[in-house]
């Protein structure tokens, strides 16, 4: 399939369930802590500077971003989850929103990918690891993407994903995309991933 990347933009902006689209496009969801690089991958792989927001702080108003990529799919930035600064309030670093999402959402067969974030220099957080598993157990098809890999050299690069091969991913079958925002690194595969799952 034939995408025009210039042709996109934002379809909504949806802050409760009964917005999510309910048309039968395919959806491509970004999933990962605030701060992980969600915003710049999708501006990466639109070619655009800044039509998803980048932030610095977490964002205030939680809504999830539904991006409308040549009327072929959506890209959906999720809330990021995470920041709570105590393990008490880990529930609330998980929107219900973001829960509705995965759990009550009309168009749940339009979703064909989601691409679980994570930052290579730190591995997966304890709620990646619970979106992980919630995604394997839910038969929810996904592809682990390390974004910055631009903040290390090559061969720290290299190290880094062979241990989170070995202390995460060894044995389970998922592979794990280097990715950078900054040099573009891992963009076409991303979208390779992307084609493969709504063709
Ligand atoms: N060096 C570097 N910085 C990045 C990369 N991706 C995102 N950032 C920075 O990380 C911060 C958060 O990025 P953003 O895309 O808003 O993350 P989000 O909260 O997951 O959407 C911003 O300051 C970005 O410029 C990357 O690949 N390399
Ligand atoms: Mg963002």
């Amino acid at each position: 399939m034939k995408i025009n990347v210039n042709n996109c933009d934002i379809a909504l902006s949806a802050g409760a369930q009964r917005q999510f689209p309910r048309d039968p496009r395919p959806q491509i969801a970004l999933s990962g802590r605030s701060n992980v690089g969600k915003s710049s991958l999708i501006n990466t792989l639109l070619g655009r500077k800044s039509l998803a927001r980048v932030s610095s702080a977490p964002g205030k108003t939680i809504t999830i971003n539904f991006y409308n990529v040549d009327k072929k799919l959506y890209l959906v930035d999720l809330p990021g989850y995470g920041y709570a600064k105590r393990s008490m309030d880990s529930k609330r670093s998980w929107s219900t929103l973001t829960e509705d999402y995965f759990l009550k959402n009309p168009s749940a067969d339009a979703l064909k990918l989601v691409i679980q974030l994570i930052d290579i220099r730190t591995g997966p957080s304890d709620d990646d690891i619970m979106m992980i598993n919630m995604m394997l157990e839910r038969e929810i098809p996904f592809i682990v993407v390390a974004t910055k890999t631009d903040k290390l050299s090559k061969t720290a690069l290299k190290n880094t994903l062979d241990d989170l091969h070995n202390q995460y991913f060894n044995g389970t079958g998922i592979e794990v995309i280097p990715f950078s925002s900054v040099t573009r690194d891992g963009k076409d595969e991303v979208w390779r991933r992307i084609s493969d799952a709504i063709s």
